[in-house]
Formats: structure tokens, C-alpha cells, sequence
């Protein structure tokens, strides 16, 4: 064979090689593209979720489409204020344990919502204000992200603090009232309540670029710069007749901060649905960290928007056009050929860990000495009470307990605390780990943490390991 038969004969291989390879990924593609939503999803690493209520749970129509098609869930009105805290310090968790149970023993995530937000308070929270209903919230934030630690994906940490109109500053509410920090003191307390959980901002009209949406995009950027706990924000999405031309846009600019973006309460009325559902469900798959979808609802019947049938599923749960639009779209169509399929849904959120994960070693070396330990406390403080974040760090061998001491000093008060066992409640206090947390690695960290009213200036823990 001459030289140039030669590279011939390896071009034509070269072709028929690719061809096939491209062959092999199409069917590939073909044999793995999802047949349900949360499938379709879960083969590009996101989740698909809906909305749920707890009352439905017994309704055969919805529970087939709800296994069948997804794989994550949001109470819809479980978890808000005034189904959890009734009456002030009496917690109820029956309804949302219903949703939560149902999701665990079927591989599903949950995403949380909501822990603080205007409306759905319970009464008596609506007729607080200053101090009282400051420390009435965060008790509340610690509790529910404290009672459900583990459990819970996302939490919606705060949903629509900001005004609608083009001031793109908050919107009134008691809560903001107590002060602007409400917000970065509530992401602060979820935070130490449950380390694992993405901590989300939820709001609506907020899909393109717009003085609601810059609003909140500033205060991201501001909690990103001062290490405030965000981790993602969530986009509503509650859509008539089309989808701004920015929305992927926007998406993409709060994911260019360092956080997730979800859309986290998808509906579409009007003209053109299936079109836009399928919209926006590429816009979602196009920005690397639009980490889920979740519907708000199952079927037309479900919706909150009562008779503008905006959801997948048609009141007596058949697929509708913007079901196959939605699918479609998951499937990505052509585009989908060099993207290796993954299997399964995942069975840990698809997300990237904190950004201060309570397990990362200490950046300084740890001085605690061999078999000691070391603590060093965080606080979130407010007007009249604060969130102590102690971690203990091991020294250069592991240990197998610890006992942290801290002193309050006058007018503080403990009222709730996680991950440790205390000896009292003000003056000298002696925290010493529980069962999960005793055992430390050799330069390793652990958490626990606890609320106060008063001031926790001068806590000054030291450690001692047991
Ligand atoms: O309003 C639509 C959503 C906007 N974003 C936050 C979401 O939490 C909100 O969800 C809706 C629920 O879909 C409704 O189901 O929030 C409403 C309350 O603002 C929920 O409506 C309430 C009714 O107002 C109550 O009368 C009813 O008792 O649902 C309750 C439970 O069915």
C-alpha cells in the first residue's frame, strides 16, 4: 500500500468509526432517555419534584403519578409557620412527617418550605414585633431545621422578603421590621441547625433580569462576600402565555455568584404552555448549576390557580401536550448524544457540599496536642439573643469524647441546643458530646451549637477530651 492509499484507507476508518461510535451514542441515548420526568432529570444529575399536599396522600390517581413521575418533593403547606408552630413553643409535625415519609421510604428528596415568610404566620406571630418575634423566628428556624436535620435537601429559608415594583428593595413585614438582618441571622441559624441541608432565598417575579430580581441578586452577592450561609436561590416561576427572552440569563447570573439556582414552584397559564414549559426546562438544563425543577402541583385539580389549569397532568391525571414538551426537553433531543447517561435517581442531593462543610479541617493546625482538643465559637447575634456555633477540633490524635466549657455571662439564658449534652442553662456550662459526635479524628472538627437570649460576648470555650 503507498503512503497516500494508506491515509486513505485510515480516513475511511477514521469515518466509518465514527459514524459507528456516534451510532452507538444515539442509541445509547435512545435506550436511556428517561420515560418520566424525575428519570429524564436524574439522567442530567438534577432532581424533578412537585409540589404535594399531605391530605392527598390517600388518593390513588395522585400517589400513582406522584411514584411514578418524580423524585423530590415540597410540602406545599406542611411546612410553612402556622402548621408547625400553632401556638408559640408547641411544635406539630404530623402532616409534613406524612410527606416526609412517604419521600424517604421511596428514595425521594425533600426540599423544605418554607421557614420564614409573611404570610401563613401563625397568629401569634403575626402580633409580634421587635425582640420578641426576632427571637420567636429563630427559635422556630431552629427547631423545625433542628427536628428534621438530615431529612431535609433544601430548605427555603426565607421566601419573598423583597418588594414587587421597581425599587428592588424588601418588602414590609414584621419580620422585616425586626431588622434587615433578619435574613442573614435566619440563613446563620438554619445553618447551625442542620449543616447538610442547602439553604435557599424563594421568590417570585423574579425571572428575568429586573429590579426585583437585581434586588435579591445584590443581597447574594453581599451574603456571598461576608460568608452570610447561602447556598442557593430559588426562582418561582409562576408563568402566563411565555417565559422572559432572559430567563436562562438570569439564572445564570446568580449562579456565576457561587450559589445553585432552582426552579422551585413551576406553572404556566394561558397560550403557549406546553412551548414554555419545554422553555424552561432548557434554560434550567443549560445552566450547570440549575441543580431541579419541582411543579407546583400534580394535576389541574391540584393547582392553587384554580381553572387556569397550569400544571402536567389534567384533572383526572392524564399527561397533557406540556407533560411531552416538559419530557422532551429533559431529553434533551439531539444535543443529548455526547452526554453520558447516568442511571437512577440520586440517592444524595446532586448538589456540591457547603461551602463550610462541619467535617473540613481546620485551615490553622490544630494546637490542642496530642489526645486534647480545641473549641472556637461563631455567634450570631441580635438585640437580645444569638446562635452559638462551637466547633471542636481534635488535636493531633483522634479522641473518643469531649467536654466543652463555656460561661454565659448574666441575662443569658440557653433555650434550645443540638449536637451536645449541657450540664446547665446560664453561669458555667459544661457541653459534652452525644452518642454520633463523640469520636474525632486527628485534626478533625465536629459541631454543636446552641440558643441564648442575652449577649454571648466573652463565651471563651476551651476543651478538654474525655
Ligand atoms: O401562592 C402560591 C405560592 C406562592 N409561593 C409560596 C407558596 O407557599 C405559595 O403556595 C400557596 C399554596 O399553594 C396554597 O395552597 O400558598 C397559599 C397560601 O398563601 C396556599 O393557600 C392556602 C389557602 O390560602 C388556605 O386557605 C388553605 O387553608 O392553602 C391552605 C391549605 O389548603
Amino acid at each position: 500500500m503507498t503512503p497516500t492509499k494508506r491515509v486513505r484507507a485510515g480516513l475511511a476508518l477514521t469515518g466509518a468509526g465514527a459514524i459507528a461510535a456516534c451510532l452507538a451514542m444515539v442509541m445509547a441515548s435512545a435506550a436511556s432517555a428517561g420515560t418520566t420526568l424525575g428519570g429524564a432529570a436524574a439522567e442530567k444529575g438534577r432532581y424533578f419534584g412537585a409540589a404535594i399536599a399531605a391530605g392527598k396522600l390517600g388518593d390513588n390517581t395522585y400517589v400513582t403519578i406522584l411514584n411514578r413521575e418524580f423524585n423530590s418533593v415540597t410540602p406545599e403547606n406542611e411546612m410553612k409557620w402556622a402548621s408547625t408552630e400553632p401556638t408559640q413553643g408547641t411544635f406539630t409535625f404530623g402532616n409534613a412527617d406524612r410527606i416526609v415519609n412517604h419521600a424517604a421510604g421511596r428514595g425521594m428528596m425533600v426540599r423544605g418550605h418554607t421557614l420564614l415568610w409573611h404570610a401563613q404566620q401563625p397568629g401569634w406571630a403575626e402580633g409580634m414585633s421587635g425582640t420578641a418575634l426576632r427571637n420567636a423566628a429563630m427559635n422556630h428556624v431552629t427547631r423545625v431545621a433542628t427536628y428534621y436535620r438530615g431529612k431535609i435537601h433544601t430548605w427555603d429559608v426565607v421566601n419573598e422578603a423583597f418588594a414587587d415594583g421597581g425599587g428592588g428593595g424588601r418588602r414590609d413585614s414584621n419580620l422585616q421590621r425586626t431588622g434587615n438582618d433578619w435574613i442573614e441571622v435566619a440563613f446563620r441559624t438554619a445553618r447551625a441547625a442542620d449543616p447538610g441541608a442547602r439553604l435557599c432565598y424563594n421568590d417570585y417575579n423574579t425571572d428575568g433580569v429586573n429590579a426585583k430580581s437585581t434586588g435579591i441578586y445584590n443581597m447574594v452577592r453581599d451574603f456571598k462576600s461576608r460568608g452570610v450561609p447561602i447556598d442557593c436561590v430559588g426562582f418561582q416561576s409562576h408563568l402566563t402565555n411565555s417565559v422572559p427572552g432572559d430567563y436562562q440569563a438570569n439564572l445564570q447570573r446568580f449562579a456565576d455568584l457561587g450559589v445553585d439556582v432552582q426552579i422551585t414552584e413551576l406553572d404556566i397559564a394561558g397560550a403557549n404552555q406546553a412551548a414554555v414549559y419545554g422553555t424552561v426546562t432548557r434554560a434550567c438544563l443549560a445552566v450547570a448549576r440549575c441543580t431541579g425543577i419541582t411543579v407546583w402541583g400534580i394535576r389541574d385539580s391540584d393547582s392553587w390557580r384554580t381553572g387556569q389549569n397550569p400544571l402536567l397532568f389534567d384533572g383526572s391525571g392524564n399527561k397533557k401536550a406540556a407533560y411531552t414538551a416538559t419530557l422532551d426537553a429533559l431529553n434533551g433531543g439531539g444535543t443529548t448524544v455526547t452526554t453520558p447517561p447516568t442511571s437512577g435517581p440520586p440517592t444524595t442531593p446532586p448538589t456540591t457540599p457547603p461551602t463550610t462543610p462541619p467535617t473540613t479541617p481546620p485551615t490553622t493546625p490544630p494546637t490542642g496536642g496530642p489526645g486534647g482538643c480545641t473549641a472556637t465559637v461563631t455567634l450570631n447575634q441580635w438585640n437580645g439573643g444569638f446562635v452559638a456555633t462551637v466547633r471542636v477540633t481534635a488535636g493531633s490524635s483522634a479522641i473518643n469524647g469531649w467536654r466543652v466549657t463555656t460561661t454565659l455571662p448574666s441575662g443569658a439564658t440557653v433555650s434550645n441546643a443540638w449536637s451536645a449534652n449541657r450540664s446547665a442553662s446560664s453561669g458555667t456550662v459544661q457541653w459534652t458530646n452525644v452518642d454520633y459526635n463523640g469520636r474525632v479524628a486527628a485534626g478533625q472538627s465536629t459541631e454543636f451549637g446552641f440558643q441564648s437570649s442575652g449577649t454571648g460576648a466573652g463565651l471563651a470555650p476551651t476543651c478538654t477530651a474525655s
